[in-house]
Parts: structure tokens; C-alpha cells; sequence
């Protein structure tokens, strides 16, 4: 029993899921409970109890939190993905049955693409809850399953450890690693012993990427200058299907792929542009209401809390759960043309 673990005094102007979801009989129910891993509801709201501006507050140390700790986040799942407890998912990474033909092939709006899936090992614990030995061994099998790539997905691994500090920020001022310090992560528990165990593998034209261990313990990311969504989409999808002959991914037939943060739960996909709408941006409103229809989420250039410059946006899929894969990609292709046009007759 955790002695010291009372009823959070969130802010009055907390906006979180976990603030909203986290009712003092759900605390009450939960309070002493323990994963396999001996996860604890304390450790799952730490994010959100420290980060009270956090969206959802909330993370999993391992698939079991997600029954374990059910009577939060089912609610959370089913509000934020609109999914309820009965609901299953289902996964469709068959790029022939994406409509999206080249776009913007004069190259006025559309700067690159990029789509990414989250995916962890099944039968270890996610990043919140994982030990030191554990992400080591996430590590090697990574490295030994990436090294496994042939032809244009083949590339190098390198470890953040011993990395300089010009190489990593290099890799970070060109969109292609992630950043380190996120104060989300920090209090999630994902950002321990860092930077032992993390790395980035990618090819030589950094067309193929993967980042081990950062908020999920796989990020597998396909990216390139330009708009031909659906090629960026096919290489995704083969590197997919290497990699899952060689590691189990944790999945499960109704949350679909397991992440540590629910908002990746499903397909954990994210496909990107960054688009240059200036003239669209000056009339937000209209913006919003585009992004809305398409189900769409309006990032900074510099991804996640950053913000936009020169009139250039991250437009990406908002749903991952309960669609498919070809839906998220189709969801992102349709608001952007969508987005063009409305550039055009601004
Ligand atoms: P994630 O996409 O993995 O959820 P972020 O939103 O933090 O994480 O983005 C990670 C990195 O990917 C950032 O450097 C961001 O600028 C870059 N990025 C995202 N989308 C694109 C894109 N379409 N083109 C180029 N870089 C991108
Ligand atoms: N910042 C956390 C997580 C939100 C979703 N983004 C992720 N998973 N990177 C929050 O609760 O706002």
C-alpha cells in the first residue's frame, strides 16, 4: 500500500483526460494496484499530476495497465479515440488500397512527408516501467533485426550514447531524431537513464528511419522531400513487414498495436506534411475548420509543442485507433488537398 499517495490537488484549470477521467472513487479503486511489472496508478498519472497543461496526463508501463488500470483509461480511450470498451480494431497496411496519387509535383506547397508507427516488444514492459537490462536487451534486438535490412532500407545504427552533440542536434535541427528532455516523457518515467539505450538506425539517404527506445520502444519512420504520399507509404509498410518476421510487436485485438501513451493506441501512426499555406494561415478559422472535416492535427515545424514558421505547418491524421493504417494515411492525403486548395483561392 503506498502511504503517501493521496487524491492529486489538480489546478482548477486543468484541462487534461486524466483530470477529467480521474474521479476520487476511480483513485479510490485504484490507488493500490500493481502490474505484473509492479506498475502503480501512481506512476501512470505522475505525467499529468506534474504536468497539469499536459492533453491526456496519463501513460502505460506495460500492456497489463491498460486492464489493470481500466477503469481510467477505458474512459480516456473512449473519449479521446471516440472507442468503446467492446470495440476492436483492425490494421490494413496495404498501400494498393490507398487513393492517393502524386501531389503538388511542382513542389509550391508540400516541403516533405513523413509517417511513422510506434510499435514496442510483447512480452516486455513499455518505456515507463521498463529496467535499465530490459531496454538494453530492446536495443540489441533492434539493432540485430535492423542490420537484417537489405537493399535501399539497409543503413547503420548509432547509438545516442557517444553520438556528439553536433551530430545529434544536427540530426534534430533536420527533423530526423528526436529531442531529448521533453518534460512529459521526464515525468512519465520514459526519459530514465538517458541517453543509455536509445539510438537512431537509418539509411543513407535518411529515407528509412527508426528510433529505438524514445517514447515507444520502436518509432519506424518513412520520410522524403515532396508530396508522394503513397511512396512513402509503401516503404513503410515493406520495412514493417521485415521487421515483424524478425521481433513479436505488442498487440491486441482490441487496442491494436500497445503504446505507451494511449493517444498512439491502435495503428500508432502518425503521417505528416509539412505544407507551406501562408495565406490560409492568416484566416485560422477557415484553417481549423478544414483540419476539422479531415480529422487533422496542426503541429509546428519542429513536431510536437513547437511552433510554425513562414506559414509552414505539420498537418497529420488525428485518428489512430479504430480506423485503419490506409485510413490514417487517406485521412491526412484528403484534408491536404483540401488545404492546397483553399491556399490557392485564398
Ligand atoms: P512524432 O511524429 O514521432 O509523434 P514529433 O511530432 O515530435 O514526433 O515529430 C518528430 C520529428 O519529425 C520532428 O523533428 C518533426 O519536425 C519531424 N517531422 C514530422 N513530420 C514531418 C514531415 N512531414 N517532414 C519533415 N519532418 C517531419
Ligand atoms: N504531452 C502528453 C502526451 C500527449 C500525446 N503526445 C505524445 N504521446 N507524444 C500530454 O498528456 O499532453
Amino acid at each position: 500500500m503506498l502511504t503517501d499517495f493521496n487524491f492529486p490537488p489538480f489546478p482548477k484549470d486543468c484541462k487534461s483526460q486524466l483530470c477529467k477521467h480521474l474521479t476520487k472513487e476511480t483513485f479510490e479503486a485504484l490507488k493500490d494496484k500493481k502490474t505484473k511489472n509492479g506498475f502503480t496508478l501512481k506512476e501512470a498519472i505522475n505525467s499529468g499530476v506534474v504536468n497539469s497543461d499536459s492533453g491526456i496526463g496519463v501513460y502505460a508501463g506495460d500492456k497489463e495497465s491498460y486492464s489493470t488500470f481500466g477503469l481510467l483509461f477505458d474512459p480516456i480511450i473512449e473519449d479521446y479515440h471516440s472507442f468503446k470498451v467492446e470495440d476492436t480494431h483492425k490494421s490494413n497496411l496495404n498501400p494498393n488500397d490507398l487513393n492517393a496519387p502524386v501531389l503538388d509535383v511542382d513542389g509550391e506547397y508540400i516541403i516533405s512527408t513523413r509517417i511513422r508507427v510506434g510499435r514496442n516488444f510483447a512480452n516486455l514492459p513499455l518505456g515507463p516501467a521498463i529496467t535499465k537490462e530490459q531496454r538494453d536487451e530492446v536495443q540489441e534486438r533492434s539493432s540485430q533485426a535492423l542490420n537484417s535490412l537489405e537493399g535501399s532500407l539497409s543503413g547503420t545504427y548509432y547509438p545516442l550514447e557517444g553520438m556528439s552533440d553536433e551530430i545529434s542536434k544536427s540530426l534534430i535541427k533536420d527533423h530526423f531524431l528526436f529531442k531529448a528532455g521533453d518534460r512529459f516523457l521526464e515525468a512519465s518515467g520514459l526519459n530514465r537513464e538517458w541517453p543509455e539505450g536509445r539510438g537512431i538506425f537509418h539509411n543513407e539517404d535518411k529515407t528509412f528511419l527508426v528510433w529505438v527506445n524514445e517514447e515507444d520502444q520502436l518509432r519506424i519512420i518513412s520520410m522524403q522531400q515532396g508530396g508522394d504520399i503513397k511512396e512513402v507509404f509503401t516503404r513503410l509498410t515493406t520495412a514493417i513487414a521485415h521487421l515483424q518476421k524478425k521481433i513479436e510487436f505488442s498487440y491486441s485485438e482490441h487496442l491494436g498495436y500497445i503504446t505507451s501513451c494511449p493517444t498512439n493506441l491502435g495503428t500508432a501512426m502518425r503521417a505528416s506534411v509539412h505544407i507551406k499555406v501562408p495565406k490560409l494561415a492568416q484566416d485560422m478559422k477557415k484553417f481549423e475548420a478544414i483540419t476539422d472535416k479531415h480529422h487533422l492535427q496542426i503541429r509546428g515545424i519542429h513536431g510536437e509543442h513547437s511552433e510554425s514558421e513562414g506559414g509552414i505547418y505539420d498537418i497529420s491524421n488525428k485518428r489512430r485507433l479504430g480506423v485503419t493504417e490506409v485510413e490514417c494515411v487517406q485521412d491526412m492525403y484528403d484534408g491536404v488537398v483540401a488545404l492546397i486548395q483553399a491556399e490557392k483561392d485564398a
